[in-house]
C-alpha cells in the first residue's frame, strides 16, 4: 500500500478518503447505516473536516493530526480556533488533549499522545471566526502498540 506521507488515515484501508461532516455524531446515534452518514447537509455554516495522522498507521505516542477544513463550496476555512481530545471507549481512561496550529488557510495540525494501543475517538472542537462553535468527531482505529 503506497501512501503520500502524512496523508494516511488509519481508519482508511482503502484509500479513500473520508470525509467527516458535523452529521456524524448524529449518525453514531443512528449507529446502523454507515452509508448514509457521509451526506454533507445544509447548515448555517457546513464545515467539513478530513483528517490524516502521522505517523501512519498511528502507534502509541506522540502524533499529528492533520486537520483540512472547508466550507460547503470546498474553500479553505481559514482562521478557526481548534482543539483536540482523544478518548478511547472504556471507562479509566483520561483524554488526551491538542490545540491545533494552522499551517495555512484552512490546514491545522495538532499534536496527540496516543497512551494506548486500540480505538481512538478523536473528538474536534471548532470556533470558527464568527464565534460559530461547533464539535466534530471522527475515528483513529487500531492505533498500533509501539
Ligand atoms: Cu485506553
Amino acid at each position: 500500500m503506497r501512501r503520500p506521507p502524512g496523508a494516511g488515515q488509519a481508519q482508511d484501508k482503502g484509500g479513500k478518503r473520508e470525509r467527516i461532516t458535523r452529521e456524524l455524531a448524529a449518525c453514531i446515534l443512528l449507529a446502523l447505516s454507515a452509508a448514509g452518514c457521509h451526506r454533507p447537509v445544509e447548515s448555517a455554516t457546513a464545515i467539513t473536516v478530513e483528517h490524516d495522522v502521522a505517523p501512519s498507521p498511528a502507534r502509541v505516542g506522540s502524533a499529528m493530526i492533520g486537520l483540512r477544513l472547508t466550507n460547503a463550496g470546498g474553500k479553505p476555512v481559514a482562521g478557526a480556533h481548534i482543539a483536540i481530545e482523544g478518548v478511547m471507549s472504556h471507562a479509566g481512561m483520561g483524554p488526551a488533549t491538542g490545540e491545533a496550529k494552522e499551517l495555512e488557510p484552512g490546514r491545522y495540525q495538532a499534536p496527540l499522545e496516543f497512551s494506548m494501543a486500540g480505538d481512538w475517538i478523536v473528538l474536534v472542537h471548532l470556533t470558527l471566526s464568527n464565534g460559530e462553535k461547533q464539535e466534530q468527531r471522527f475515528e483513529i482505529k487500531g492505533v498500533r502498540p509501539d
